[in-house]
């Protein structure tokens, strides 16, 4: 990899009582490079240093990841498998004792083994979560079908990344986040960035943003707020939230009309382009300035930025894709590079910000209700096969592929799904509709809960099991690039808690399905067999061994042998994944939001991070730091609309849904829309935003729309 120009050889600092471990961080998708210090007399993790030869992040870190250690060894971890004997407590904390692991297991194993017999094999669940390795989300995905054999598995990246995975199906025929290595970012001439508060969300990216400016590049921001990267663009597209489709559209047209499509390019190498030119036609400055609300000279100015730039990169993040449309608005932003021919070429192409630490990874090895590993499809007999062989179960037993996310807590409330293995993931806060989400949990039959800390789901669980932090286990995960990366261990595991994958492999064997499973005895083991049933797939991780990663600074996907150096750039040849090598110019028409504002509810809520939280918050609220920056949630209000209905900063509102209310601290701030209302998710039970949140899914990738719905405020009475 060669070296970038910020690039300064800085030695890490290391004390003589103690060993440096290189490693990443546990949190977001930027995966900075992070030294775990590990004191040499008690083998225990106490502290971090920057890791400045790490070529994406070069030392840099954000709050988060600088006290992300304070997790390994935290007052809070669970140490011991937990049961609760008293059913008529789910919903609380109370009610559990410790157990050994043997009667945890044991218990699980008879309760699921009852269910499936008078229910049938449907009748369990599987719920997990990206903040794992590859290899144990891999392992999750067999652990349902070959274990359990139900097929009922999805994941909490049907939150995050699911709209950008069926965009980029779509126009491209492949999902990998970005198309060029973020390495590339600072060089180019434009980034338009679209629903993305990069600066709080992924910081570490933000010394490459300010670069393209300070050589005389330009910044496009849209989002309905002033966030600090959209305070310092050249053009900020302040738009209503959920009218990104307008947008998009519009810098289409204009791109077109302008005379800046690449025709060369679209002819050889698109299709659909007479019919996508005629859809945005419509989307003339004036008629998009009445949907979105941004004025007209903007949109002009933005799109003629983007066309004359020699090099331009797109960029979004969850604003456009946490929409019931969030999959039409990933195509029609990614209209903008191949109308252009701005793609697959260095400084030049398209990346949505990944969420979650693996949260590419995690997409494409078997964790989605119809995915099997090396992204290949749950309905396709040919790649059934090819896994069945690697699994050594016949293809028949293979199941059928299942439902999405939230459709599983449906399925949980009419008592089709009535056992619930929830792992890495706390949907309890961060699942939309949330009176509706925590009845369902209440409802089942049987919960089990791994977590390394006691979440607001895990209270609905009748048994908890007590899982490792990242940094007490190895593996690899794969960054926003798609560069594949490893992750060592920096500590034994504290207490009794055991890593996912050696759970599931335990329990397996509990199960009766100990032959699939018990040759998995290491975390190389799993790795071993997960880089094999990745083989042929076209997310094929099979030449991406921990040797090479560790040589060359991780390995980018597709990598198909061992002499294979991976794929830095994706569309090098200009060869996209659909069966004619050519991508998909997407005619995609303009929908409102799933519910519009009205009278009753005028004002449009959406909700999204702060940068001293991480989701849910389960691991952030705990760490003192961060908490005391960021304590509890608040909503966002303007000025005006603050002063309209005579209400002060810091006073206490009522915010309330068609679906619920929550009592929220006002801040005011001038950065935000008049007509829109923010509030921080990362807050659990009457906190959790997600009580207003509409439950309004994406037909494609199932996402729910949780950047927009129709919202009203009131003040709280005195004494009520
Ligand atoms: N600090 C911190 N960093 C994180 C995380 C975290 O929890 N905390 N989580 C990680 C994960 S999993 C994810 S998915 C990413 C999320 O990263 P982001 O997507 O950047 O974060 P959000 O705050 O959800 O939303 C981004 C922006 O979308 C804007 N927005 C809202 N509605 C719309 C709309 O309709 N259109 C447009 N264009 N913009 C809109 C919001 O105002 C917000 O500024 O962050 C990752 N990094
Ligand atoms: N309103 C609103 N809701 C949202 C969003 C939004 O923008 N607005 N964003 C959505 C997005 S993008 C996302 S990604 C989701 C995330 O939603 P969640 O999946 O709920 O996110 P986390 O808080 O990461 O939950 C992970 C849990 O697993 C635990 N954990 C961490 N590592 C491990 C491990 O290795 N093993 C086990 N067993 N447990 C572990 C953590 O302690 C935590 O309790 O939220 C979604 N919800
Ligand atoms: S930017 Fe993301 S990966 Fe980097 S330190 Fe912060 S949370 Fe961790
Ligand atoms: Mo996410």
């Amino acid at each position: 990899m060669p070296k970038d120009k910020f690039f300064k050889t800085i030695a890490n600092i290391q004390h003589p009582n103690e060993s440096l471990v290189p490693t990443h961080c546990s949190y977001c998708g930027m995966q900075c490079g992070m030294n775990l210090r590990v004191d040499k007399s008690t083998n225990k993790i106490i502290g971090v240093e920057p890791r400045y030869d790490w070529p994406v992040t070069l030392g840099k870190m954000c709050p988060k990841g600088v006290t992300a250690y304070q997790q390994t060894n935290h007052d809070d971890r669970l140490l011991r498998p937990l049961i609760r004997d008293n059913p008529a407590l789910k919903g609380t904390k109370d009610g559990f004792r410790e157990s050994s692991w043997e009667e945890a297991y044991e218990l699980i194993a008879r309760k699921f083994q009852q269910l499936q017999a008078e229910y049938g094999k449907d009748s369990l669940s599987v719920f997990s979560g990206v903040s794992m390795t590859n290899e144990k989300c891999y392992l999750t995905g067999k652990f349902a079908r070959v274990a359990l054999q139900t097929r009922y598995i999805d994941y909490n990246g049907r939150f995050c990344m699911s709209s950008a995975a069926a965009g980029f199906l779509r126009s491209f025929g492949v999902d990998r986040g970005s198309t060029l290595p973020w390495t590339d970012l600072h060089e180019t001439d434009c980034l338009f960035i679209a629903g993305s508060n990069t600066a709080e969300c992924h910081p570490t990216s933000m010394f490459r943003v300010w670069e393209v400016q300070n050589r005389g590049g330009y910044l496009i921001v849209a989002d309905p707020r002033e966030t600090p990267i959209a305070r310092r663009a050249d053009v900020h597209l302040d738009l209503r939230p959920g009218t990104d489709l307008a947008l998009a559209n519009c810098m289409v047209n204009l791109l077109v009309k302008n005379g800046y499509a690449d025709e060369d390019f679209v002819r050889e190498h698109t299709n659909g382009y007479e019919e996508m030119v005629e859809a945005v036609s419509l989307f003339t400055p004036e008629y998009t300035s009445e949907i979105t609300g941004v004025a007209p000279e903007k949109l002009v100015r933005a799109a003629e930025i983007y066309g004359k730039a020699p090099d331009a990169i797109v960029m979004f993040a969850r604003g456009i894709e946490q929409q019931h449309k969030g999959s039409d608005n990933v195509s029609a932003y990614t209209n903008m590079c191949l109308v252009t021919g701005k793609i697959g070429r260095p400084k030049s192409g398209v990346a949505t910000f990944t969420g979650q630490g693996n949260g590419q990874g995690g997409r494409e090895h078997g964790q989605k209700a119809d995915a099997l590993p090396g992204y290949r499809k749950i309905t396709n007999p040919k790649h059934v096969a090819e896994v069945c062989k690697v699994w050594g179960i016949a293809p028949e037993e293979m199941p059928q592929p299942g439902v999405s996310a939230y459709e599983m807590f449906e399925l949980m409330a009419e008592k089709t799904i009535r056992g619930l293995y929830l792992l890495c993931s706390n949907p309890a806060v961060s699942a939309p509709n949330q009176n509706f989400v925590r009845a369902a949990l209440k409802s089942l039959d049987f919960m089990v809960c791994s977590d390394i800390f006691l979440s607001e789901s895990a209270e609905f669980a009748d048994v908890v099991l007590p899982s490792v932090t990242w940094s007490e286990d190895e593996g690899t995960v794969t960054n926003l690039e798609g560069r594949i990366i490893k992750i060592n261990k920096a500590q034994e595991p504290i207490g009794e808690s055991k890593p996912d994958w050696l759970i599931e492999v335990e329990l397996a064997e509990r199960l009766g399905r100990g032959q699939y499973f018990r040759h998995l005895q290491t975390a190389r083991d799993v790795a071993e067999e997960f880089r094999l049933a990745s083989k042929g797939g076209y997310a094929d991780y099979y030449g991406a061994t921990w040797d090479k990663i560790d040589r060359q600074n991780g390995v980018f996907w597709p990598c198909r042998s061992e002499d294979d150096p991976g794929t830095p750039y994706m569309f090098l040849d200009k060869q996209f994944y659909h069966a004619d090598g050519k991508a998909k110019l997407c005619a995609l028409p303009y929908r409102p939001p799933a519910e519009e504002p009205c009278a009753d509810y005028p004002l449009r809520l959406t909700t999204g991070r702060v940068v001293y939280h991480y989701l849910s918050g389960n691991q952030t609220r705990r760490i003192p730091f961060l908490h005391d920056m960021c304590p509890e949630p608040y909503v966002e209000i303007h000025p005006d609309t603050a002063a309209r209905y005579g209400i002060e900063h810091d006073e206490n509102v009522r915010l309330y849904t068609r679906r619920g209310e929550v009592i929220y601290k006002v801040k005011v701030i001038e950065a935000i829309r008049q007509d829109t209302v923010f509030v921080p998710y990362h807050f659990g039970h009457d906190q959790s935003v997600n009580l207003l949140t509409i439950p309004a899914l994406d037909p494609m990738s199932r996402m729910p729309e949780f950047k927009v719905c129709a919202a009203q405020i009131a003040k709280v009475q005195e004494g009520v």
